[in-house]
């Protein structure tokens, strides 16, 4: 369970110049988040650009991380798809590759009942010999984990752990309170990191550790050493750049990737309908790469 204590970057796809997913950029990422020293990624999630890849891409990128890091980081595969059969062929292939863990979203686009949720994640789990990590992503799902739910999935022992990116801070204390400390929790929102390790989480996973993991290594350092001031300070610091990155035109993921270029890391731009950055922009990327470095 230590394998899972620490900071993982969600992996971001990795595109040629002409939008295809690139084993050499994929690799790259992998170099360079290595060197950064983080305890593992999480591979093909929402930072992946899960849901715009196929199953052939999505297979491409799990092989290219673990070809890289495997036996290296702690490698967790998200697997949710459309289908329950998708995702079981993702699931079944991360295993054969080697990954340390599954991890899946609920069932998207139908809102479907809690018994469909429950047999959803439950085929997925059943499909394979890895400990699952539950996603539990409601801004982008349009479904919130219920305690209930919570309790009858954690019957399963495979499963080791819920990734929680709810706004409440409270999400992750009664997560952690319902799974009696057996269940790792780990923090979703990068905006909380810090309220969320104090409140209970014990790692995170998140969409902007790739582009600053020196900065939440930093956090977790004040937060397991007792720095709480400093750890807060650091807290304040990463939000000025998530906001900034965020209040360009464009996606987030492709600030991010411009800012990852310009460290020499070239990973492409997003795919639509995710937007690029637009050219009048590029200036204020100069700016935030600057202020990550500078902090
Ligand atoms: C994943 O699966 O790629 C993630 O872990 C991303 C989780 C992110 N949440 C959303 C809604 O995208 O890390 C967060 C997010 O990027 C961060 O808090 C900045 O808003």
């Amino acid at each position: 369970i230590e394998k899972f204590k620490g900071i993982f970057p969600a992996f971001y796809a990795c595109y040629d110049d002409k939008g295809e997913v690139s084993e050499e950029r994929t690799k790259s990422l992998c170099e360079h988040l290595y060197q950064k020293e983080v305890k593992g990624l999480y591979v093909g999630g929402s930072s992946g650009e899960c849901i715009y890849q196929n199953l052939a891409e999505r297979k491409a990128t799990l092989k290219y991380v673990a070809d890289a890091l495997k036996g290296k980081l702690t490698l967790i595969a998200h697997v949710g798809a459309p289908s329950t059969r998708e995702s079981i062929i993702l699931a079944k292939y991360a295993e054969e590759l080697g990954y340390d863990s599954l991890s899946a979203i609920p069932p998207i686009y139908f809102q479907l009942p809690e018994s469909s949720i429950y047999k959803y994640w439950s085929e997925i789990i059943d499909s394979t010999e890895l400990p699952f990590i539950i996603y539990n992503i409601p801004q982008t799902t349009g479904y919130a984990l219920s305690i209930k739910l919570f309790n009858q999935l954690i019957q399963n022992p495979k499963v080791i752990g819920v990734k929680n990116s709810s706004m409440p801070v409270m999400d992750i204390e009664r997560f952690k309170k319902a799974g009696e400390n057996r269940i790792l929790v780990f923090n979703g929102p990068d905006e909380q990191y810090v309220a969320g390790r104090l409140i209970g989480a014990d790692s995170g996973i998140g969409g902007t550790y790739g582009a600053m993991p020196e900065l939440f290594l930093k956090a977790e350092e004040f937060v397991t050493t007792g720095n709480f001031d400093q750890a807060r300070n650091i807290q304040t610091d990463i939000n000025d750049i998530i906001i900034a990155l965020c209040s360009l035109n464009g996606s987030m993921y492709a600030a991010i990737k411009e800012v990852l270029k310009l460290k020499g890391v070239n990973i492409g731009s997003v795919r639509g309908p995710l937007e690029p950055i637009y050219s009048d922009d590029f200036s204020k990327v100069e700016e935030i790469s600057v202020l990550i470095d500078q902090t």
